[in-house]
């Protein structure tokens, strides 16, 4: 798929590069570089951005509500994790931050797994064992959220280079946001993913601030694109706030990578609207000033005036949309609530094949013991 860099007209950072875009802020596709995408597939990336921006504010509120315990979205990045995530083949493997669960939700994770996952309840896959958010979801292809900025990159790495040399057809996409630009992981995974060739995909998130820390004040880089220059490694910079744009450079770079010429650095350059997670306050260190300027290129606005101008789109059929996800999501809620947490002596499984002795006894006074009745 051909894609041409315009005029970059963004804040976010310093352009040093043009930025592909193809959607203006009213939706009006430029059709020099409009991908001119099936508007059946336009619409699914739609409803999918619905559905995640839907999912964040209801979790966000049971998080107020105390009835989970931490929540960290992608309000603003809609566009920047679903376009691209729909890019990609099933057999493509993604190696998460920990706002991308949309483009797991996208590939066919029953959302009933993610809220089971939210609750940490007895059917969550990671056994109520992790942060509620890091989910993992090995039947989509998706590897485990991370939450120690960067590690998912050499993991994304690792996986590309041995399925090559195992001559499998795949290609492995990591995501990270402009923070994680400055770990250790970002450089060694850049670095060994030229060397070798890997068919990797570098989705940087740029969006703004690493929680307090501004983009600008991150890299003394001319943009973030720019990184990958020192690995050989060819960057792009895109809107990531405009789906089509997203969607033709992940699938132009997964196309290369593919059929072998290696990995592509992506800096997708959107805006994080939303506090960094349920624990943070952003207006503490930035205006809302900037807020409200950035808000006016949702990328879920800009792409609903898209369909409206091919009259895809109605209010009717929005309506529709959101009843049908709400409907859903209430259900998903209800049964995680029903559902029981994972038993205590399940804490103690899965290390060893044959629990020691020390363990069995640890095991056997903690189920035993005296304890609260009440879950919170
Ligand atoms: C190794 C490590 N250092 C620090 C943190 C604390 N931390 C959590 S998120 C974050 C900022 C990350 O910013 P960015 O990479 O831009 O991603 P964004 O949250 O903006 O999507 C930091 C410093 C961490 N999780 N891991
Ligand atoms: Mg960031």
């Amino acid at each position: 798929m051909k894609v041409v860099a315009k005029q970059d007209s963004t804040p976010a950072s310093a352009a040093s590069r043009k930025l592909v875009s193809v959607l203006d802020l009213d939706g009006r596709a430029d059709p020099e570089q409009d991908p001119r995408l099936e508007l059946s597939l336009v619409k699914r990336i739609y409803e999918a951005m619905v559905r995640t921006h839907l999912i964040d504010a209801r979790l966000m509120k049971l998080q107020r509500q105390g009835r989970i315990g931490f929540h960290v979205g992608c309000e603003g990045e809609e566009a920047t994790v679903i376009a691209s995530s729909a890019a990609l083949r099933e057999q493509d493997w993604i190696f998460p931050c920990y706002r991308e669960v949309g483009g797991a939700l996208y590939r066919g994770l029953p959302l009933q797994s993610y809220i089971d996952n939210m609750y940490g309840n007895s059917n969550d896959t990671a056994k109520g064992r992790q942060m509620p958010d890091h989910v993992t979801a090995r039947s989509v292809h998706f590897a485990s959220i991370t939450a120690p900025i960067g590690t998912q990159i050499t993991q994304a790495v690792g996986f590309a280079w041995a399925a090559k040399i195992k001559k499998q057809d795949l290609v492995t996409v990591t995501y990270f946001g402009d923070g994680a630009t400055s770990s250790n992981d970002f450089h060694a995974g850049l670095n060994f993913a030229g060397v070798f060739q890997t068919p990797t995909l570098f989705l940087l998130r740029n969006n703004g601030w690493a929680i307090s820390v501004p983009a600008d004040h991150q890299t003394h880089s001319r943009c973030y694109a720019d990184k990958g220059i020192a690995y050989g490694v060819p960057g792009v910079r895109c809107d990531g706030t405009d789906a089509l744009a997203v969607y033709a450079v992940t699938r132009a770079a997964l196309e290369r990578a593919a059929n072998g010429g290696g990995p592509t650095l992506i800096e997708f350059v959107s805006y994080r609207t939303g506090p960094h997670s349920s624990s943070d306050d952003p207006s503490a260190y930035r205006d809302t000033a900037e807020t409200e300027e950035q808000a006016k290129r949702d990328p879920i606005k800009r792409l609903r005036r898209y369909l409206e101008r091919q009259n895809a789109w109605s209010e009717a059929d929005q309506t529709a949309v959101e009843e049908r996800l709400q409907a859903e999501l209430n259900a998903c809620i209800e049964r995680a609530e029903a559902t029981a947490p994972p038993s205590i002596a399940s804490m103690f499984e899965d290390v060893f094949e044959d629990m020691p002795a020390h363990l069995l006894e640890q095991q056997a006074e903690c189920v035993n013991g005296p304890r609260t009745r009440k879950r919170h």
